[in-house]
């Protein structure tokens, strides 16, 4: 005969149980995440696993659109996939780009800056970007408007954290437009480090390139009267 009392524990029992197995649920479900490409048992050996893929990730790479490491990474790198407008590479072309604060000297209200803010290429080239960051903080080479279907989110990006460098190479397609080309570390776009690159003939120039176009809502420094 079941008790009161029994019943009670049996239930707190049952509880604990229905917790226990919720919570392996949970761990498994983590690890399922961390090692999606095996089917290995949660357990020690798993972990280490997943310690030496991580480790094996940070030096490799992270799959064909990244390679990255601590010091930097290049993102979306395309160096033999034709965009579908184009027969074929019009032309190889090697940019270098360094990237710091000394670039922003020739332009008042800028802190930081690229060597140069201007690149122009043929439709259909290929562009292999050398970037050499001279500072001792974080920059990015960060080009938007290419097609998703070659670049996720239409974007090919260098980023070198201190001072060093890292070559990249992408293909633009065949039409003429002007790129906007940016750092996206908070502040270094609107502190100087934007520029453009020219396909073919452009189109008109983007806003707020240092020594190329004004911005869009200049900088009034003007003191007003007391
Ligand atoms: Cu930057």
């Amino acid at each position: 005969m079941i008790n009161h009392k029994t019943l009670k524990s049996l239930s707190t029992t049952t509880l604990l149980v229905v917790l226990s197995l919720s919570m392996y649920d949970l761990t498994s479900a983590a690890y399922a995440t961390e090692t999606a490409n095996d089917n290995k048992e949660p357990n020690k050996t798993s972990l280490k696993t997943t310690k030496y893929e991580h480790h094996k990730l940070m030096k490799e790479g992270h799959g064909s659109h990244m390679n990255m490491d601590m010091k930097g990474m290049v993102m979306n790198e395309n160096k033999d996939k034709i965009p579908k407008d184009c027969t074929e590479i019009s032309e190889d072309v090697t940019i270098e780009v360094n990237a710091g604060v000394k670039y922003a000297k020739p332009f008042p209200g800028t802190v930081f800056g690229f060597n140069e803010h201007q690149w122009h290429v043929k439709p259909c080239a290929r562009i292999t970007v050398e970037f050499t960051n001279d500072d001792d903080i974080r920059h990015q080479w960060m080009i938007h408007g290419l097609p998703t279907y070659l670049y996720p989110k239409g974007m090919f990006h260098i980023e070198v954290n201190g001072p060093g460098k890292r070559t990249g190479t992408f293909i633009v397609p065949s039409s003429h437009f002007t790129y906007l080309v940016h750092c996206d570390i908070a502040q270094h776009t609107e502190k100087g480090m934007k520029a453009q690159l020219k396909v073919g003939n452009g189109r008109e120039d983007l806003p707020s390139i240092p020594g190329i176009s004004n911005p869009t809502f200049p900088n009034s420094f003007v003191q007003k009267p007391l």
